[in-house]
């Protein structure tokens, strides 16, 4: 195991206050934000290792062992993120995968919003395999005096405050980035605090590692094709073939790429042409961690993700995300290769 870079002991407390005295005019707001989204991982990490001995993963309203209602993990998750979102009456609005609209919170001059998937990969929830929450901060254009506007959750990945996730795998690890780099935590669960395990995180320039859902193949465009073709040829000097790796969880995927390099991608294609995960609680803040890391996040098109204006609060976007020297390698082939075959059946079924 790599040895961590970091020489003392230091809670996630700590850290964020020692994080707001370095930030001249930190009204301490966002610490507290990232305290509370810290709270809330401990109490899901806790459902999360118990999922199978209480029952929790039944239908949603049906009884565990014993005889209380119980809640699918994701509404748990939800109901607890929306909670600890509410403490500090500094969250306005949130955002959340599992709602439709806008959740206006009670405290309307509340200068932040939220958007969050507060159990990313929940199919994998069944069999054991690691899950996530992400979350993606944001402060509010409108005056705090009047009511925050649908336009205040509709921003740019380029204007968060502060992204994240937290990992709930063999341990459970958060990762978050405030534009000063990203600092890794790790849950010790016996104390139930979280402890600095890595700061300042860079992702490898270059990598070996590739993870795409492959059973999507028919459907990609033919420069996606060629690159994972590339992928897979032998060439010693290159270290190709590269491995292959996906878990499905996006949290666990993009964890894996920002420790060991590599590219993780979720494209669009002729099935889904925005691709399948979402721009506002996905994609931006995977974005901002990579990039802050010295990675790179694309769209098909060879945009930042970061800087594709949101229309909608649940809109979907094409992901080519990780260590720098692959995404780019990526983009050329989708560039070199754009119309051999057409991009889109007419059929698309547009989300
Ligand atoms: P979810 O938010 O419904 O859990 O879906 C998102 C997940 C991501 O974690 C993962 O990268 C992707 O779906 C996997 O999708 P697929 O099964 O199509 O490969
Ligand atoms: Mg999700």
């Amino acid at each position: 195991m790599k040895k961590s870079n970091v020489d003392r002991l230091i809670t996630l407390e700590e850290f964020i206050i020692q994080g707001q005295n370095e930030f001249k005019g930190a009204t301490g707001e966002l610490s507290q934000l990232l305290r509370d989204i810290g709270l809330a991982a401990k109490i899901i990490s806790r459902e999360v290792n118990k999922a199978g001995i209480t029952n929790i993963l039944g239908v949603d309203g049906s009884r565990n062992v014993h005889g209380e209602n119980v809640k699918k993990l994701d509404i748990f998750s939800n109901d607890q993120m929306l909670h600890a979102l509410s403490r500090s009456n500094i969250v306005c609005m949130v955002v959340s995968e599992e709602d439709d609209g806008i959740i206006r919170m009670q405290s309307s001059s509340g200068r932040y919003i939220v958007h969050m998937d507060p159990l990313d990969g929940s199919s994998n929830i069944d069999v054991n395999v690691s899950i996530g929450t992400i979350f993606s901060i944001f402060m509010r254009n409108s005056d705090p005096a009047d009511y925050p506007t649908d336009d205040d959750a509709l921003q740019k990945g380029t204007k968060q405050v502060a992204g994240g996730y937290v990992l709930y795998g063999s341990s459970t690890i958060l990762v978050y980035t405030t534009g000063v780099g990203v600092n890794m935590f790790t849950l010790d669960p016996s104390i139930g605090e979280f402890f600095l395990s890595e700061k300042n995180i860079q992702i490898p320039e270059e990598g070996t590692i590739y993870s795409v859902n492959e059973g999507n193949y028919n459907t990609w465009s033919p420069g996606l094709k060629k690159y994972i073709a590339y992928c897979k040829e032998n060439d010693k000097k290159t270290n190709r073939p590269y491995t292959s790796r996906y878990i499905g969880s996006m949290v666990a995927d993009v964890h894996r790429t920002l420790l060991k390099g590599g590219i993780f991608i979720y494209p669009e294609s002729r099935k889904l042409p925005n691709g399948k995960l979402r721009l506002m609680y996905e994609c931006n803040p995977i974005s901002y961690i990579i990039e802050q890391a010295g990675g790179l996040s694309m769209d098909q098109n060879g945009r930042r993700v970061m800087e594709i204006e949101p229309t909608h609060i649940h809109q979907r976007a094409p992901i080519y995300v990780g260590s720098k020297k692959n995404v780019q390698n990526c983009i050329e082939h989708l560039k070199k290769y754009p119309k051999e075959e057409p991009r889109f059946i007419e059929k698309a079924e547009l989300q």
